[in-house]
């Protein structure tokens, strides 16, 4: 049987051709900044973002972590949305590592609204806690791949602006939006002082994310905690290669699996004992709940995995899927087929 795994776009190996290129990678060594393939990478990544600098790091949790640490002091806090990666699914690392104090803002499907963000914001008062910096997410994972409206970007920045507070963008899937909206990615980033973007998401290498900014002195900040955290590597140049690769052939194609994620959706949308809305899905994230069922969600997850079928639980009756470039249209319908049989 054919495993159909859907639980994250993080799963996709790498193709025969990427194989070739990490193998053909020329490298040195990056703490030297001396990995050629590494550089070429970092210079091809902050063009496409019109960005000065980027700085080559392992994961997308990585990149994060410094733009937090690099941005803020232990004992300030940092703005965040209820649901994101910063918050649930990076092991508390604000806190433990960088010493800061996250502020959750309950967005609408992971969207933050100016006037929330402005409401966030503390006082410059000598009793009140610091706000070193505003993260938002985009596409936002938990939130179902949402694409952040650029008009929002654009408000909640000129709010940052006036409080004289910085921005990081999470992108990790931020080539999801830029398939989905044919923005170029420059055009979310230029609001931002820095942003990640993961080369590991739907963009199918095997590792590897980049942090980009315009401040020499943020860069040089970032390269030392990235060296305190242990993620500074030596001859990087294989998986940068696999990352240069995935730019030069993986985005286009981003669009297929947005198209497949909405198939699933509608397609989902018939099971009785599911509900979704499909108006819901931008990108390649699809978020549902099984409702009145009498299996758990674990049991659920249990019993499509005997079908062939590998999804994520995420909540006590919600699920989520993902589609990327392992994943095929016909596996999408072969998928469903699956789930009609497990919850009828
Ligand atoms: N997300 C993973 C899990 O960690 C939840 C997934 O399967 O979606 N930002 C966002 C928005 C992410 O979705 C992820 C990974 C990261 C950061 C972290 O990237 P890595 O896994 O490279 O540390």
């Amino acid at each position: 049987m054919r495993i159909i795994d859907l639980r994250s776009d993080t799963v996709t190996k790498p193709t025969e051709a990427m194989r070739e290129a990490m193998a053909r990678a020329e490298v040195g060594d990056d703490v030297y900044g001396e990995d050629p393939t590494v550089n070429r990478l970092q210079e091809m990544v902050a063009g496409l973002l019109g960005k000065k600098a980027a700085l080559f790091v392992p994961s997308g949790t990585m990149a994060n972590q410094l733009a937090i640490r690099s941005h803020a002091q232990p004992g300030q806090e940092v703005i965040a949305e209820t649901k994101a990666h910063i918050v649930r699914y990076e092991q508390g690392a604000a806190g433990a590592l960088a010493g800061v104090q996250l502020h959750w803002v309950a967005g609408d499907r992971g969207i933050m609204q100016p006037e929330q963000v402005e409401a966030a914001i503390r006082p410059k008062d000598p009793h009140s806690i610091q706000t070193a910096l505003i993260c938002l997410e985009n596409t936002h994972n938990a939130g179902g791949g949402t694409i952040y409206p650029l008009s929002t970007i654009e408000r909640i920045r000129a709010v940052a602006s006036a409080h004289g507070v910085p921005m990081h963008l999470d992108g990790a899937r931020l080539f999801n939006a830029v398939a989905a909206t044919t923005l170029p990615p420059a055009a979310y980033a230029q609001h931002f002082e820095t942003v990640s973007v993961c080369l590991s998401k739907g963009l199918g290498a095997p590792a590897g994310s980049l942090l980009l900014t315009n401040d020499p002195a943020m860069m040089d900040r970032a390269r030392r905690f990235r060296r305190m955290y242990g993620g500074a590597m030596r001859q990087a140049g294989i998986l940068a290669a696999a990352g240069i690769y995935a730019l030069e052939h993986h985005v286009g194609r981003l669009k297929d699996d947005h198209e497949n994620a909405k198939r699933l959706a509608r397609k989902l949308q018939q099971i009785p004992a599911i509900s979704i809305n499909p108006q819901h899905v931008d990108t390649n994230i699809v978020i549902f709940d099984v409702v009145g069922n009498r299996l758990s969600a674990s049991a659920i997850v249990a019993a499509l995995k005997q079908e062939g079928v590998l999804i994520n639980a995420i909540g006590v009756t919600s699920f989520r899927a993902v589609t990327h470039l392992d994943v095929s249209t016909k596996q999408i319908d072969v998928a469903v087929e699956a789930f009609a049989r497990v919850l009828r």
